[in-house]
Order: C-alpha cells, then sequence, then structure tokens
C-alpha cells in the first residue's frame, strides 16, 4: 500500500521540494494549502501537471486557523505522515505581525497535534522548527543547546517546538522536531537576504535596479540548500523513535560574505552597487550569530548536506540570471561593461 503524507506549507520552499521527493518515492501526497487572491502554485506547477491527474497529488484548502478544516482531511484520508511546514516565515516582518505569527506557528501546531491525537493517534508528525530558536545563544549550537528566541517568529517557533515535545512525552505520539539552519534555493522568496541579492544582481544585469538596499550584513549564518534539507526532514520521520535533530552545515559566514561570493562570480565589485545598513532592514533585535552542530543527524540518520556556500550561491544566481534570459557567460560579458 502506498504511504499517505500531508504537507502544509506545500507552495512554499521546503514544501515544494519535500513533495517532489515524496513523489519520487511513491507517496500519494495532499498538499494543504491556504486560499490566496492570486493563485500562488509556481513552485508547484511541475508536479500538479506530472501526478495531480493520477491521484498522486492532490491539493486542499485548508485555514490554520480553522481546526476543523484540518480534521476532517485527517478523519478522511487517515494520513501515515504529517509534515507541518506552512507558517509565517519572515523573521523581519514577524516583529509588526507578532499575534498573527504566533496563532499560525504556534497554535496551528496545537490544533494539528490534537486533532492527530484525537483521530488519528498513528499519524507520524513532523514539526518544522528553526535555529532562530536559540536567538542569542552563541555558536555552535545543537540539540542541547538553550534557546534564547529575539523575534516573535523565534517565540513561536520555540512554542510550537514544546508542543511537539509534549505530544510526543504526555501522549505518546510520534512527533519529532527537526531545527533546520537556514536553507535557500532558486525558489527561497525574494524577500530573505540571499535570494534578495541573487534575484536583484540579475536584475541590475538586466538595466532594472542600480543598487541593491540591505540592512545589517555583518550577522552570521549556517547556509546549506534546501534539497538537502527536506531529506533530512523525510529521513527524521524515517528514523525508529520519534526524536529532534539539527540539520545544518556547520560553517558559517556573514552577509557580506555571501554578497562578496555571489559579486565575485562574475567579476564586479560589489561595493559600487550594495548600500548597507539601510533602516527599512534594521531590525529591534538581531540573531548574530548561527552556526549548527548537527553531528547527532549525521551519526543517527547518516545525513549529510551535499551542496556548500559556493554550490548553492552558484545555482541560486545561474537560476535568478535564467529568469531575466541570461547564461552565466553572458551575465559575465555584461558584468564587463557596466563595471567600466
Ligand atoms: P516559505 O517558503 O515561506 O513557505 C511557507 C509556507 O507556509 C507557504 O506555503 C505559505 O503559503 C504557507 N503559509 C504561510 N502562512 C500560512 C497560513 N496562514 N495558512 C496556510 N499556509 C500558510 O518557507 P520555507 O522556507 O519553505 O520554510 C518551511 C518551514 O520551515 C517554515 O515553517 C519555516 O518557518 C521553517 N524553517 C525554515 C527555514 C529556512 O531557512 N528556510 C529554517 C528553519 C525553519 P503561501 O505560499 O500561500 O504564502
Ligand atoms: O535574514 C540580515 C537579517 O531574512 C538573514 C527564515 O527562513 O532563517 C530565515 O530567517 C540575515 C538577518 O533570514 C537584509 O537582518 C541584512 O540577520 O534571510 P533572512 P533569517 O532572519 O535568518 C531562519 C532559520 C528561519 O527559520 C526563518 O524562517 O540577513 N539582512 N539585510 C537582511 N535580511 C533580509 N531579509 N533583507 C535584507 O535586506
Amino acid at each position: 500500500m502506498k504511504k499517505i503524507a500531508f504537507i502544509t506549507g506545500v507552495t512554499g520552499q521546503d514544501g515544494s521540494y519535500l513533495a517532489e521527493l515524496l513523489l519520487s518515492k511513491k507517496y500519494i501526497v495532499h498538499g494543504l494549502l491556504r486560499r490566496t487572491s492570486f493563485l500562488n502554485l509556481d513552485r508547484i506547477q511541475e508536479i500538479i501537471d506530472r501526478y495531480e491527474s493520477k491521484g498522486l497529488l492532490k491539493l486542499h484548502y485548508i485555514d490554520l486557523t480553522d481546526t476543523s478544516s484540518i480534521t476532517n482531511l485527517i478523519i478522511k484520508y487517515k494520513p501515515h505522515e504529517f509534515y507541518n511546514l506552512a507558517s509565517m516565515s519572515h523573521v523581519g516582518i514577524s516583529y509588526f505581525t507578532g499575534e498573527a505569527t504566533l496563532n499560525i506557528n504556534a497554535i496551528a501546531t496545537y490544533r494539528i497535534l490534537e486533532s492527530i491525537l484525537k483521530n488519528h493517534k498513528k499519524c507520524k508528525f513532523y514539526q518544522a522548527s528553526s535555529s532562530e530558536m536559540f536567538g542569542s545563544t552563541p555558536p555552535p549550537q545543537n540539540e542541547k543547546s538553550p534557546f534564547n528566541p529575539q523575534s516573535p517568529y523565534g517565540i513561536s517557533k520555540v512554542a510550537a517546538y514544546y508542543t511537539t515535545r509534549y505530544f510526543r512525552q504526555a501522549h505518546g505520539l510520534f512527533a519529532s522536531n527537526g531545527i533546520l539552519f537556514n536553507h535557500e534555493s532558486p525558489r527561497r522568496g525574494l524577500n530573505f537576504v540571499t535570494r534578495k541579492i541573487t534575484h536583484s544582481l540579475a536584475r541590475i544585469l538586466s538595466g532594472y535596479e542600480k543598487k541593491i538596499y540591505l540592512g545589517d550584513i555583518s550577522t552570521r549564518r549556517d547556509w546549506g540548500h534546501s534539497k538537502d534539507y527536506v531529506r533530512g526532514i523525510w529521513m527524521i520521520l524515517q528514523h525508529k523513535r520519534p526524536e529532534d535533530f539539527v540539520l545544518s552545515t556547520g560553517k558559517n559566514y556573514s552577509i557580506e560574505d555571501f554578497v562578496k561570493k555571489t559579486f565575485k562570480i562574475l567579476g564586479l565589485n560589489w561595493k559600487k552597487f550594495v548600500s548597507t545598513n539601510n533602516k527599512n532592514f534594521l531590525r529591534p533585535s538581531e540573531v548574530r550569530n548561527l552556526q549548527g552542530n548537527s553531528n547527532k543527524a549525521r551519526k543517527l540518520l547518516k545525513w549529510k548536506p551535499i551542496y556548500n556556500l559556493d554550490t548553492l550561491c552558484l545555482d541560486m544566481l545561474k537560476s535568478d540570471l535564467k529568469l531575466y534570459g541570461m547564461t552565466l557567460e553572458q551575465a559575465k560579458e555584461k558584468a564587463k561593461k557596466i563595471s567600466k
């Protein structure tokens, strides 16, 4: 019998890669999405075209503030695995929408787990926890490091993390947290710093923009590739016991390092095109330094990332250049002209 997986956040970066991975492993995937005034299916259009008519991919509208919209689907389809990836995932925006962030990221996790407990206790549950929970705790951070969240987003993820542990410890659910450090890809949202840099650079070369306006570029992150991380997410639910795992590369770089690497690919002097400390992108409190220790996942799950920061940067830049009709070679030629 084919396994059935539910994915909230299937239209997002990780949800779309995870859906592809599970379909390649012969799962039946149910993508749970919210209603939007403008259909937002770009990241999953390819798998819709390939799998929906065969009944292997099914999409359902839900609302994370509406428990019965989720419960009805759990009762009807009895999933083997439930991946809770939906969230208000932008840390900077969470300072302006704290209450909604807690509702969607934390309370919805409680709603889903309570529904699983009442209706389908055998279902395994994955919670998309985040390195933002460590906040100001100095690196390296692992599963035992204390949480010191610095934003409504971080607070919401800590609450969801403990909710997941509570349903595991008190009620015996197979419920696991993946504590994932930053991971990016060509499918990353345009207002996260890495994608903003690669996408704006492609626009500069195409003549649509002159400069990239950034906030604090001295903060440091441990960046991996989403494709590597969704493989780890799946492995976490295949482990023999429900447990919490950090997924990270173990390397850390500043935002400035990411800018330099990206501009270097095209031989451009970044200082001419980047303006920093723009107040629109400064946060009331910052997470300054994240570097994960993922030894537990590497040992118990045999997970390890394939991409490093250079291959990640190149993948993202090439994809954004392609959006503007350019190959890497053509972009290098344009770069020579604009740097004169
Ligand atoms: P993403 O690209 O921003 O995707 C978020 C998904 O959540 C989208 O499908 C979005 O739907 C959905 N969503 C947001 N608000 C919702 C609501 N009110 N109701 C229903 N769906 C809603 O994020 P991601 O990078 O794939 O991250 C996946 C998960 O991992 C998130 O929970 C994130 O917080 C967590 N995480 C991410 C990272 C990272 O570095 N990427 C690291 C650690 C943890 P729309 O498409 O309609 O907006
Ligand atoms: O910021 C600085 C910013 O928004 C990274 C989410 O996936 O990872 C992500 O959260 C750093 C911060 O990601 C700009 O202040 C400078 O120090 O790309 P980001 P994030 O906040 O680390 C964690 C693990 C998650 O769980 C989240 O869901 O870059 N920065 N200038 C900027 N950031 C943005 N967005 N835009 C700027 O112009």
